[in-house]
């Protein structure tokens, strides 16, 4: 299994002279960073330090994630925040999960006694909310579901068929989608540090608003192909995995939609 830690970063030379040392190179087999053309010296650090680099060429998160993710040569990705938000130390543990054979591992900042240092009210009311409506609708109880450092088999991609390329919801999509095909996911809890140095690119409103079109939008489209999913949908609940999506249900379908909007 080859690992690839994938970085989006745009303007964090404070965060990634700390952070990037705390992270040995022989914990993953390719480090990719993709750069949105910073201008306070992130991409010259990156390259001068022997990282690979891919300057972005298109716009805002998503598309650093598009563009990494399809140039990563891992089977499994794991999306990193060199701001000090994703703690270096939980990548060996995000990949011994993955060999024991899970197709996502997210490491939750409200896991058991993890908690986010870098949430303010705003940030922790939507986290709550999005996590509470996304497990009403898919029977589940994770505790997470926004947080981008997780790990996750990059084929998923094409399995899943993720077309939200434009707009900042990537972990909304592909979980629900990883849900209603039945894929293995688990959580591990995870600290979130407060961002060192530079500012915030993530825009609480928008990315609110983003988040729940995409809710909605994955609710109700979107069937796994049996084809690509047999053994899954097949598979009886695995009483060894927490978040094992052999139990998934939807609270709504479409059937039960359309009745709803008949009535
Ligand atoms: N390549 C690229 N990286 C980005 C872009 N926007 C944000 N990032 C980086 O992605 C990582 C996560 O950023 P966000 O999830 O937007 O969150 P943030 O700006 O750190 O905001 P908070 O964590 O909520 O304080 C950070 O390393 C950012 O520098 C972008 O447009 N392109
Ligand atoms: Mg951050």
């Amino acid at each position: 299994m080859k690992t690839t830690l994938f970085i989006p970063v745009r303007n964090e030379i404070d965060g990634i002279k700390v952070i990037m040392p705390m992270i040995d190179k022989d914990w993953v087999d390719e480090i990719l960073v993709v750069d949105g053309n910073s201008t306070d010296g992130t991409r010259e650090w990156f390259e001068e330090n022997g990282y690979k680099v891919i300057r972005q060429q298109s716009e805002g998160l998503c598309g650093a994630y598009w563009e990494g993710i399809e140039a990563a040569t891992g089977d499994v990705i794991i999306p990193f925040s060199p701001d000090n938000n994703s703690l270096p130390e939980l990548i060996p543990a995000l990949i011994a999960k993955m060999e024991e054979g899970y197709d996502m591992v997210i490491a939750s900042r409200y896991k058991d006694d993890a908690t986010s240092e870098d949430d303010d009210p705003i940030t922790a009311i939507g986290n709550w909310l999005f996590t509470k409506t996304t497990n009403l609708f898919l029977r589940r109880d994770f505790t997470d579901v926004l947080v981008m450092y997780r790990a996750f088999r990059k084929e998923l991609l094409t399995e899943l068929e993720l077309d939200i390329r434009k707009i900042p919801a990537f972990e909304m999509q592909i979980l629900f989608r990883s849900v209603k095909a039945k894929l293995k996911i688990i959580e591990i809890p995870g600290d979130e540090p407060k961002r060192i140095g530079g500012q915030r690119k993530m825009h609480p409103i928008y990315n609110g608003l983003c988040l729940l079109y995409v809710m909605v939008r994955e609710m109700f489209i979107w069937h796994p192909d049996p084809a690509t999913f047999a053994r899954e949908l097949k598979t009886e609940p695995d009483p060894e995995s927490e978040q094992s999506a052999a139990s998934y249900e939807p609270a709504l379908s479409i059937d039960s939609s359309a009745e709803l909007l008949k009535a």
